[in-house]
């Protein structure tokens, strides 16, 4: 019996790699976002899907979330003289990432082929899968028309007011085929979602033709952890993207937006006084401490979620 977290980016890695130390490698398929992939100087550019990969293998700037500890600027530089594009910082080892997983897609190999051989060179034994083998593209929805995801997030900072999302191919996209498989699986024991983005990295993975639906048939309890915190975000916009799309940034309302999609939702203990309002959506309450500062935080809060998901079998 197997666990499926779904997750985005630096947030939701933590809890991965928290699930990966309470579970056998057999027992948890994670899928990532590809919603904020990209193809930028010619190389195929996965952050959400690198940066869980990353985390499990213990080589993620600590600082950063994101990219390689221990990281050389060389190529920027030398890219800079050239009057290249520099906006997107790409560390010299973490290209290397790129040009292996960009030479296998052209030549005919699918995400998911690059993914398992990159985790694979990294000795990881649990199955981290793209959401979708096909190309999907957050384009962020402004004042100013519509940006590329990474152009609005890293370019701009994310400044830019936002008043909706667009996600290019997601209509056209399958599912990885073991995800569906996953979702629909009569044995699986919880479906947790990462305390990511709702709306960029969730949204997109839950829209994928059939996962809804295979969410809300399976026997097994949907988790979600929050990703807001006493009304801010751990990490990244979320918070500001809630103010602009005119929600109030609270876990209240995170919990609302999943709404009966979910059986269950973990919320720091800062926001125990929203904790009856959630139950009075029909989803079950869990109030514990959620900031993962240290590798123990991280397994602590793995556990309190599976015992979460077991007492709602
Ligand atoms: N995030 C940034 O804020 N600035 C960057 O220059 C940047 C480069 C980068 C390179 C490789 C990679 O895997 C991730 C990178 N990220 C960067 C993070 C990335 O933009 C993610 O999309 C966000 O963390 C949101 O999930
Ligand atoms: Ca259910």
């Amino acid at each position: 019996s197997r666990v499926l977290a779904l997750t985005g980016g630096v947030g939701g890695a933590k809890l991965c790699l928290g699930l990966a130390h309470c579970l056998a490698g057999e027992q948890l398929c994670i899928v990532a976002n590809t919603a904020d992939d990209f193809e930028h100087l010619g190389l195929n550019i996965c952050p959400d899907l690198d940066t869980v990969m990353y985390t499990l293998a213990g080589l993620s700037d600590r600082e950063k979330g994101w990219g390689l500890a221990g990281e050389s600027w060389n190529c920027l530089s030398a890219l800079e003289a050239a009057g290249g594009e520099t906006w997107f910082l790409l560390g010299d080892k973490d290209i290397a990432t790129h040009l292996v997983r960009t030479g296998m897609m052209n030549a005919g190999r699918s995400l998911s082929e690059a993914t398992a051989k990159l985790c694979k060179q990294l000795g990881l034994n649990v199955s981290l899968l793209p959401m979708s083998d096909d190309p999907v593209r957050t384009m962020v929805q402004t004042a100013g028309g519509e940006l590329p995801f990474q152009e609005y997030f890293v370019r701009e900072r994310c400044a830019p007011e936002v008043s909706g999302f667009r996600f290019d191919g997601l209509e056209k996209a399958r599912p990885q085929p073991e995800f569906l498989r996953t979702v629909e699986d009569s044995a699986l024991r919880a479906i947790i979602i990462c305390p990511s983005n709702p709306f960029v990295s969730v949204e997109p993975i839950i829209s994928l033709p059939g996962i809804r639906e295979g969410m809300a048939s399976s026997q097994a309890p949907v988790i979600a952890v929050s990703p807001i915190v006493a009304g801010m975000a751990i990490k990244g916009p979320a918070a500001k993207m809630m103010q602009e799309l005119s929600m109030p940034s609270s876990a209240l309302a995170v919990a609302e937006y999943y709404g009966n999609l979910l059986d269950g939702f973990v919320i720091d203990e800062r926001d125990w006084a929203q904790a009856e309002a959630i139950e009075r959506l029909g989803i079950s309450v869990l109030v514990v401490p959620t900031i993962m500062n240290s590798l123990q935080g991280r397994i602590e809060l793995a556990e309190q979620v599976l015992e979460f998901s077991h007492s709602l079998m």
